[in-house]
């Protein structure tokens, strides 16, 4: 491990001792959500591993330190903190250069957990291909680390905000095994529908790990995403979240917003156009999304101790 790595000892025990351990991403605390409820959001999702029997590692660059596993202290800054660097691929290695804080994307928390042993990472949902990609070019770095590093991604579908049958196209590219949990149709982060069939379905964490497990007897093979539908109590259905999406989308068009801008700035103005009732399902979700990764990486671990 290169020393500007340093995993928390609550993180360091488990890996030493091969017990279960899921990763979390912070780019949903600094840019997806407003203060308080990231912060609330982030512990809650730290106590709901837990409370499965697994240890969450929430993972964030702080003054240049990779940090794998963070204290509360540690939450409740970067939860607060401005001018937050957004890490992607393109800017893991730069912002550890440079001595920066930042708060790491899916992308980049796939590397940092590879990086660090980790297999298994729960966040919202994964960038993807944005709709009119075609002439802007946006396609999320999310989808070129699913093809490449081997880490179990549970989200919750690709952000509806997104082209989604694009995204699973580029995924299917990618060589990346979409499994939907407990479902036939993908999940579309906000809705437990896209109207898209998914390729595969799954219906327990057992079978999960053993895909896993599988896919890691191949060279090169990268990673998997698991796409696990938003609760029914706390989905806002698709046609409804479409028009607070086209909504947003015209105004951050309107307002040029562009490159890595875009995701925060189109979940802040559908956070305002549904009266806070976005954020509540993004923490759902988030939630439910975070005790299914837990389950995951209980059971790799029981499967590995059977031998
Ligand atoms: N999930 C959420 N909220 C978020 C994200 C995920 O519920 O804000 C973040 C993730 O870090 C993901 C990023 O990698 O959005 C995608 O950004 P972009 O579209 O710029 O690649
Ligand atoms: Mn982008």
């Amino acid at each position: 491990m290169i020393e500007e790595i340093i995993p928390s000892p609550e993180v360091e025990e488990a890996l030493v001792t091969g017990r279960p351990v899921v990763a979390l991403e912070s780019t949903i605390i600094t840019h997806g959500m407003p203060w308080p409820k990231n912060v609330e959001t982030a512990r809650a999702v730290e106590t709901v591993i837990r409370e499965e029997g697994a240890v969450p590692a929430t993972i964030a660059v702080i003054d240049g330190i990779l940090r794998i596993g963070l204290s509360s202290a540690d939450l409740e800054d970067l939860a607060q903190a401005s001018g937050v660097m957004k890490l992607s691929r393109a800017d893991l290695a730069f912002a550890i250069a440079q001595r920066r804080t930042g708060s790491t994307t899916v992308a980049a928390t796939m590397m940092a957990a590879h990086a660090a042993g980790i297999s298994v990472f729960a966040t919202g949902g994964i960038g993807g291909v944005h709709r009119g990609a075609e002439t802007s070019f946006d396609i999320s770095a999310d989808l070129d680390e699913l093809g490449r590093t081997p880490v179990c991604v549970v989200a919750a579908g690709p952000k509806a905000l997104l082209d989604i049958p694009k995204t699973l196209e580029v995924l299917e590219t990618r060589g990346v095994p979409v499994i939907a949990y407990g479902t036939d149709e993908l999940p579309a982060f906000w809705s437990r529908g896209s109207g898209l069939v998914a390729p595969y379905r799954l219906d327990t964490a057992q079978e999960i790990a053993r895909l896993i497990s599988t896919r890691a007897r191949f060279a090169g093979h990268g990673g998997i995403l698991v796409a696990n539908p938003v609760p029914e109590e706390a989905e806002i259905p698709s046609g409804e979240m479409n028009r607070h999406i086209e909504a947003a989308l015209t105004q951050a068009s309107a307002n040029g917003i562009r490159g890595k801008d875009v995701t925060p700035y189109v979940l802040s103005k559908i956070l305002e156009l549904t009266d806070g009732r976005s954020l509540e399902t993004n923490i759902a979700l988030v939630v439910n999304n975070a005790r299914l990764a837990a389950r995951i990486a209980v059971a790799a671990w029981a499967a590995s101790i059977e031998g």
